[in-house]
């Protein structure tokens, strides 16, 4: 890039999927880009979340990068969802390939940065204490990636081992012959338990709201059908983006009530034996009318019933809310689990944890002895990383003083007053309302256009304006309204971190919708930011 006066053009955030394909394109532009990861390795959310049972419940051939069509062809997948150790290798393997490991330096955190108006660069600190200017800052930070920890108290006065699903230890963890304890009963609680009972003597779940799960029916990959769809990739993968979420999915747009019971019921259970996500497809109206969700939810209840022995145990498990309104989870045996003699549910909806001990928990004034405890309590999501980072724009404004009420983006790509700093899946986006990869290949591609664009016309600066930034906000938060989505406490409304405002933080109004109107907002000179 011409007359920089900055170490580099461009320093990106995280080497997880985003940082990496956004170093990619980069190095095309001709860019001195540098990558800065937290981990000793690339692939993000993969990195980090090696708890047993760990993987994607996205469909393989759809969960990966299609900007190169030699690694679409070349790469095969051996599940049809990939477990988490596959999809790290994927990573590394792109890492080899595009030559990337070169420009991203490891165990470095971004802890501080700080735009410099009189120079237009962004002033970086690093957990190593080093510093480096750049002109445009790219935070690939992922939307789950910092971990939610309850402030249990007595927390460390347990003597026994300690886990996070999303920090998971390297080497490992064998449960043989131990009392563990699991707490929560999100996606990584659900992946998880299965493998956990299989290997603790006893295993413990507390659980303060059930979660709906829809059996994966995960098998070896059909070389048949990865030979289909790799004859025929980029006609699947523009199928795609014409679905909301980003899948190359056949919902039924019938509205459920509109069906006969006989007919919503062989629709549900052949949902429910085609498995995963694709369930809330069941219907075209299950996210728009209760009464319509109400019959997808009770199937599930019916199923639960079906599935766990004792009655008891089957109600405890039973949700009672709008099915799909929390992040709806995918698993392989997860009801079953709760057959075993071995494992024990503790509902804590009304009674939550008093205590941790040294010798485990205490609910409702009775003691649990534990071994080991897993914490699958979530993330502070799509703001947590952003906001543990000191960031500050124009005028010396911090990002947290600017997301006190909730985050504010241009389209979840761009904050007002924070110029030349783009977001990858930020809050404002479709994101995690999608699948990932090709969401985060829409914004990386779109930022480096505008990185090419600014460079062909001489522009130091792009910075969104207030109003083009209110009007997106205004619109991300109509569409949640429209949405049962917003409706129940959730991560996507910041209902798990104490504190944290209540928002629906990414944007309902669907893949295409989204795209579209970012391609307008570039193809006409990029409406609503300021360039200078
Ligand atoms: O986290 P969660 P997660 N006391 O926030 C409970 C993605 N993901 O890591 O519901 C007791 O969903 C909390 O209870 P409640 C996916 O997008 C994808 O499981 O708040 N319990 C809840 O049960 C997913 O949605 C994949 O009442 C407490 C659990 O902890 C997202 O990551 C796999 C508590 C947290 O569930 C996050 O999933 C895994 C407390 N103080 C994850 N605090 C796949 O692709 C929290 N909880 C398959």
């Amino acid at each position: 890039m011409s007359e920089n006066n900055c170490d580099f053009d461009l320093v990106i955030v995280g080497a997880g999927f985003a940082g990496m394909y956004m170093l990619h394109r980069a190095r095309g532009l001709g860019l001195k880009a540098k990558v800065f990861e937290a981990g000793s390795g690339v692939g993000g959310t993969w990195y980090w979340n090696r708890y047993p049972g760990a993987r994607c419940d996205v469909e393989s051939m759809q969960y990966s990068y299609q900007f190169s069509p030699e690694l679409e062809q070349e790469w095969e997948w051996s599940e049809r969802y990939s477990p988490q150790p596959e999809i790290l290798n994927y990573a590394n393997h792109v890492a080899d390939r595009f030559d990337l490991r070169a420009d991203i330096q490891f165990d470095t955190s971004v802890e501080r940065a700080i735009f410099d108006e009189g120079s237009s660069c962004w002033n970086l600190t690093t957990s190593d204490g080093e510093t480096c200017s750049a002109r445009y800052c790219v935070m690939a930070t992922g939307c789950l990636s910092s971990t939610n920890l309850p402030d249990f108290e007595g927390l460390d006065s347990f003597k026994g081992d300690k886990y996070h699903t999303g920090q998971w230890p390297h080497e490992g963890v064998d449960f043989t012959g131990k009392r563990v304890a699991v707490i929560g009963t999100g996606s990584s609680a659900i992946q998880s338990i299965p493998h956990i009972a299989e290997q603790a003597e006893h295993l413990t779940v507390f659980q303060r709201t059930p979660n709906y799960t829809i059996p994966a029916h995960n098998r070896a990959m059909d070389q048949a059908y990865a030979a289909k769809v790799k004859a025929e990739y980029p006609a699947m993968r523009a199928r795609a983006k014409t679905m909301p979420p980003g899948m190359d999915i056949t919902p039924n747009m019938q509205p459920a009530l509109e069906a006969t019971a006989e007919e919503r019921q062989a629709q549900y259970e052949a949902k429910w034996a085609e498995g995963g996500i694709p369930f809330m497809g069941a219907f075209g109206d299950l996210m728009l009318n209760d009464e319509a969700n109400n019959t997808a939810a009770a199937f599930v209840r019916g199923k639960i019933r079906e599935t766990v022995e004792d009655p008891a145990i089957a109600e405890l498990l039973s949700p009672d809310n709008v099915i799909g309104c929390k992040r709806l989870c995918v698993d392989s045996d997860y009801y079953d689990t709760y057959n075993r003699p071995d494992v024990t549910l503790v509902d804590i909806a009304n009674d939550p944890i008093e205590r941790l001990t040294p010798d485990g928990l205490v609910v409702k004034g009775e003691a649990y002895e534990v071994d080991a405890i897993v914490f699958a309590t979530g993330f502070d999501a799509m703001t947590g990383t952003l906001l543990r980072i000191d960031i500050r724009g124009l005028g010396g404004r911090t990002l947290k003083e600017k997301w006190e009420e909730g985050p504010k983006s241009y389209l979840g790509l761009s904050m007002a007053g924070f110029p030349n700093m783009f977001t990858v899946t930020g809050p404002g986006s479709p994101s995690v309302l999608t699948n990932m990869l090709p969401s985060i290949e829409q914004h990386v591609d779109w930022i480096a256009d505008c990185l090419a664009y600014c460079q062909e016309n001489g522009h130091k600066q792009i910075n969104s304006s207030q109003q083009a930034e209110d009007d997106w906000v205004s619109h991300v938060s109509e569409s949640a309204d429209l949405s049962l989505r917003s409706t129940c406490s959730s991560w996507y409304v910041g209902a798990n971190i104490p504190g944290k405002p209540r928002v629906f933080m990414p944007y309902l109004g669907g893949f295409p919708m989204y795209v579209e109107r970012c391609n307008d907002i570039a193809a006409n000179g990029y409406k609503g930011f300021a360039l200078s």
